[in-house]
C-alpha cells in the first residue's frame, strides 16, 4: 500500500487529501479542508497566502507519514521573490481590477495573432503576462513562482516552474514547450525571473527542517511536481474510456473542452477565444473558461445563503427559460452583488429579470448549460475531434440539476464524477512517478462512483434559448 498527500487549492477552498493506492484501487480521504478567503486591503484584492501555507502545514500534519506530497492550485497567479528569496508583497487575486486595460494595450501593440501563435491562450484580462505588466514589485524581482511553485518552495526550498501552470502565463510557448523569453523581452518583462521548467512527475525536493518539525513528517519526505494547475490535475483524473470525450471541470470556473495531442492555433480558434493549455505528458487542454459556479457562489454570498441543495431543489420547481444570460459577460467577473448584475443584464437585453432566488438560480444554471452547449460545439468544430460523452468532474459534479441540463443541452450522455478529480490527478501523478500506477484513468474508473445522465428531451428548447443570446 502506498500513500500520497495531495494538496489541492481551489478558489473557494483548499484541501489536503491522502490517497491510498494498492494497485487495484485508489481511496481518497480528506484530512483537512480550509476556506480560501481573499482579503481586500489598500484597495487591492489579495490571496491570503500565509493562511494557505498554514492550511498546507496543518493538512500535512493531519495526513501523517506519506510516500510523497504534491501541490496543485488555480492558475495564473504568482508570488515574486527578491534576491534574498523573500516574497515581494502579497500575491494579488486574479479578480483584482489592476489589469484593467492592460490586455487591450498589449493586443494593440503586438497584435492578437502574435500572442496567440506563441501562448495559444484565451484572451483573459488576468493572464499572468498582463498581471506582470501591472506589477509594481517587478523591478526588485529575481524569481517568479506560480502559487503551487511558491508553496512547494516554502516546503522544500527548491525553485522551479511546473509546466502545466507555466502554460497559463502567456509567457510559455505552447509549440516548443519552453518559456517564450523573446516575447517576455519584447514586452519589457525580465525573462531572467522565469525559473527552470519542471515536468509533472519530477522531483521537487524534500522537506526543510522547519517544515518537518512543524508537520511532524520525516525530513526525507519527497515533494513531487504534479500537474500543478488544478484543471490539469482534474483532466488527468477524467475517467474516460474512449478518446472521443469532452470534459467540464466544474467548480468556481467551468473549464469546458477536449484533450488533444497538439495545439489548435488557427485564426478561427483565436476568434472563438479557445485556450491551449499544457496537460500531462505533453497533451493539450483545448478549452474555454466559462464563468462557472462562481456566479452561483456570489449569489449565495449576497443572499447570506449556505444551503446549495435547498436552492437547487427550489430551482428545479420553477418554469424553464424565463431569462438567459451570457455567463462570460465581463460584468460577472469581479466579486459583487450577482443577483443585481443578473437583473441589470436582463433589463439591458429586454428580458424580465428573475423574480426570486429560485428563478435566479434556474437562470444561472440554464445559462451555464447553454454556454457548455455552445462551447463544446465550437471545440468539436475547431479541433475536428468528435465527442460521444461529456465527463463532468469537480464540485459541480454534485449538482444533479446542472448535470441533467448539460446532458439535455448538449444532446450527449453526461458522466458525473469524480468530485475530487484534481486531488486524484495530483496523487496519481505522484504514484505513477514512483512506478505504483501505470493506467491512471483505468484506476479512477475502477475506484470512483460515477453517475450517468442521459440526454432526455430534445435539444429544441435549448436551441431556441440560445437564439436569445448575443452571437460571439
Ligand atoms: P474550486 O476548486 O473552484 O474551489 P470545487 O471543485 O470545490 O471548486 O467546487 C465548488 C462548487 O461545487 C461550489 O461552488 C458548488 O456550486 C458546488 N457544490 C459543492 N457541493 C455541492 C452540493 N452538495 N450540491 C451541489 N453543488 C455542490
Ligand atoms: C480553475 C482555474 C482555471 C483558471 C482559473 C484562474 O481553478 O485554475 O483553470 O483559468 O482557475
Amino acid at each position: 500500500m502506498s500513500v500520497y498527500a495531495a494538496v489541492d487549492l481551489g478558489a473557494s477552498s483548499g484541501r489536503v487529501m491522502t490517497a491510498r493506492i494498492d494497485g487495484e484501487r485508489i481511496d481518497l480521504t480528506e484530512v483537512h479542508r480550509f476556506a480560501n478567503r481573499p482579503v481586500r486591503v489598500g484597495g487591492t484584492l489579495h490571496w491570503d497566502i500565509l493562511a494557505l501555507h498554514r492550511g498546507v502545514l496543518d493538512g500535512l500534519r493531519a495526513a501523517g507519514p506519506v510516500d510523497s506530497i504534491g501541490i496543485d492550485s488555480w492558475a495564473v497567479d504568482y508570488g515574486l521573490l527578491d534576491g534574498a528569496g523573500r516574497l515581494i508583497g502579497n500575491p494579488v487575486h486574479y479578480r483584482d481590477g489592476r489589469t484593467a486595460g492592460v490586455m487591450e494595450r498589449v493586443v494593440a501593440e503586438l497584435g492578437a495573432d502574435t500572442l496567440y501563435q506563441v501562448g495559444g491562450l484565451q484572451f483573459l484580462p488576468f493572464n499572468t503576462v498582463y498581471q506582470l505588466l501591472a506589477e509594481p514589485g517587478l523591478d526588485r524581482a529575481e524569481t517568479l513562482l506560480m502559487i503551487p511553485d511558491l508553496l512547494t518552495h516554502w516546503l522544500t526550498g527548491s525553485v522551479g516552474a511546473e509546466v502545466t501552470n507555466a502554460s497559463t502565463t502567456g509567457l510559455y510557448d505552447v509549440r516548443t514547450g519552453d518559456w517564450a523569453r523573446d516575447l517576455a523581452e519584447r514586452l519589457g518583462l525580465p525573462a531572467g525571473i522565469l525559473p527552470e521548467l519542471r515536468r509533472p512527475g519530477s522531483p521537487a525536493g524534500t522537506l526543510l527542517a522547519d517544515v518537518a518539525e512543524e508537520t511532524g513528517l520525516p525530513g526525507t519526505t519527497p515533494v513531487t511536481a504534479v500537474a500543478s494547475h488544478d484543471t490539469a490535475s482534474a483532466v488527468v483524473a477524467v475517467p474516460a474510456s474512449t478518446g472521443r470525450f469532452a470534459y467540464i471541470s466544474s467548480g468556481t470556473w467551468s473549464l469546458v473542452g477536449l484533450e488533444l495531442p497538439k495545439p489548435v492555433l488557427t485564426e478561427e480558434s483565436r476568434l472563438a477565444n479557445f485556450t491551449n493549455e499544457g496537460g500531462l505528458d505533453g497533451t493539450i487542454r483545448y478549452l474555454r473558461n466559462v464563468m462557472g459556479l462562481w456566479i452561483l457562489q456570489e449569489c449565495m454570498r449576497t443572499w447570506g445563503e449556505t444551503d446549495v441543495a435547498g436552492l437547487l431543489d427550489a430551482a428545479a420547481q420553477v418554469p424553464p427559460f424565463e431569462a438567459v444570460i451570457d455567463p462570460d459577460d465581463p460584468a460577472f467577473l469581479p466579486p459583487g452583488d450577482m443577483p443585481a448584475r443578473i437583473a441589470a443584464y436582463c433589463e439591458r437585453t429586454g428580458q424580465r429579470p428573475p423574480q426570486g432566488r429560485a428563478q435566479t438560480v434556474r437562470c444561472v444554471l440554464e445559462s451555464l448549460a447553454l454556454a457548455y452547449r455552445r462551447t463544446l460545439r465550437d471545440a468539436v468544430r475547431l479541433s475536428g475531434q468528435d465527442v460521444e460523452v461529456v465527463h463532468v468532474v469537480g464540485g459541480g459534479a454534485r449538482n444533479a440539476l446542472l448535470c441533467r441540463m448539460t446532458a439535455e443541452a448538449t444532446g450527449l450522455p453526461v458522466v458525473a464524477g469524480p468530485v475530487e478529480a484534481a486531488a486524484l490527478g495530483n496523487a496519481l501523478v505522484q504514484a505513477r512517478a514512483q512506478g505504483v500506477v501505470s493506467d491512471i484513468r483505468a484506476l479512477v474508473r475502477q475506484s470512483e462512483h460515477l453517475v450517468t445522465y442521459m440526454p432526455e428531451g430534445g435539444q429544441e428548447p435549448w436551441a431556441r434559448a440560445e437564439e436569445r443570446l448575443p452571437v460571439r
